[in-house]
């Protein structure tokens, strides 16, 4: 048969790694996983249930451990960064983790990465560019300066600088995405979709920071990781790509949407206050990854996707 192609995967036990390990199983049958995860509050081996096996074996660990990392990295040809402290609200109450994990994990692993020639992907976020106005009709591309504004996006953005410093330094052979919002399947309940989700389930209103006008741009989990997969196989070395599925809602219409599908009283919904230096609107411009990699998003339909959650939740 062919070389089996072994691939770490660090935060596979969180939400989108878990997604995207059983992507890749079902769909490469030539790759063998090696995931590590801290199984932090965030991580839950159930995420993986079904999947640890002969071809994926669990290592429990810190990206943030070099001897760790250096003894899986050895028998490894690529490395997909998934682990990270993810929630801004986190961050804005206790930034050390986000420090330790998002810049010293990163730097740890793109050491490895350099030692062993490994492949390597970066998984970053919209984030890193800052905030739109409301009212405007621009996108970030990836020639769009990084100006993060809370210590979550700072940290992820420091990370990326590493990440493009190695490259360019070091010659590593490695790419970065930077992604718009997911949701989907086993996303934890502290994010807005399964946050909202699980309160109006339990009778409770949903609920929104400040006036609820903020606006995401949502990409169903299924979509990212496909992309992933793509870029990991097919991306130009070197190469930042972003992933968006041009699905822009305000979190109140998000919050209607659910409504209507749970089919409750279009006004159970109640306001707190506001997240402090809330980033007001995110865009991501997808042209290169459709142009480079014939990338484009499936799972688009918004309302059938949260209805499938709704059922699953
Ligand atoms: P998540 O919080 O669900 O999962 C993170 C995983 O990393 C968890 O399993 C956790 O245990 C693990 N982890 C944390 N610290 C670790 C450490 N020091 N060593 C090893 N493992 C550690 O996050 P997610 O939503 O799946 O996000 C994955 C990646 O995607 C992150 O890099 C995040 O910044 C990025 N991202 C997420 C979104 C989103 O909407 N969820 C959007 C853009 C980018
Ligand atoms: O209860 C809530 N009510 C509410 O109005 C929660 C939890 C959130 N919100 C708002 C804040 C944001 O405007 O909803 C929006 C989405 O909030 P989060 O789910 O916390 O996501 P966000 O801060 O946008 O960041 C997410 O996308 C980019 C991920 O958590 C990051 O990991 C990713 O990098």
């Amino acid at each position: 048969g062919l070389k089996k192609i072994k691939m770490l995967v660090t935060g596979g036990a969180g939400f989108i790694g878990s997604n995207f390990i059983r992507y890749v199983l079902n769909q490469n049958p030539n790759v063998i996983i090696m995931c590590v995860d801290k199984l932090t509050y965030a991580g839950n081996k159930q995420n993986l249930a079904g999947v640890i096996g002969p071809r994926c074996q669990f290592i429990k660990g810190d990206i943030c451990d070099q001897v760790l990392m250096d003894s899986i990295a050895a028998e490894c040809d690529m490395l997909i960064n998934f682990a990270a402290e993810s929630h801004n609200d986190n961050a804005l109450a206790a930034p050390k983790p986000f420090i330790e994990t998002n810049i010293v994990g990163t730097y740890t692993l793109l050491e490895v990465v350099r030692k062993y020639n490994l492949r390597y992907h970066q998984i970053s976020t919209d984030e890193v560019y800052g905030d739109l106005p409301l009212d405007s009709l621009a996108k970030f591309d990836e020639h769009s300066p990084y100006r993060p504004s809370s210590p979550y996006s700072a940290s992820k953005a420091s990370a990326d600088m590493l990440v493009r410093a190695w490259i360019r330094s070091f010659g590593i052979k490695a790419t970065i995405s930077n992604c718009t919002n997911n949701y989907g399947p086993l996303q934890h309940t502290e994010k807005f979709i399964p946050q909202q989700i699980t309160r109006l389930k339990q009778g409770q209103p949903a609920y929104l920071y400040g006036d609820g006008t903020n606006v995401r741009d949502w990409l169903h989990v299924t979509d990212h990781v496909r992309a992933l997969y793509m870029i990991l196989f097919a991306g130009r070395i070197g190469e930042t790509y972003l992933i968006s599925s041009d699905c822009l809602y305000s979190n109140v219409a998000i919050v209607k949407q659910l409504l209507a599908v749970m089919h409750l009283p279009s006004d159970f919904y109640c306001y707190g206050p506001d997240r402090p230096g809330h980033d007001l609107k995110y865009a991501l411009d997808n042209h290169k990854i459709k142009r480079e990699l014939n990338w484009y998003p499936r799972k688009t339909d918004l309302t059938a996707n949260l209805a499938a959650l709704v059922e699953l939740y």
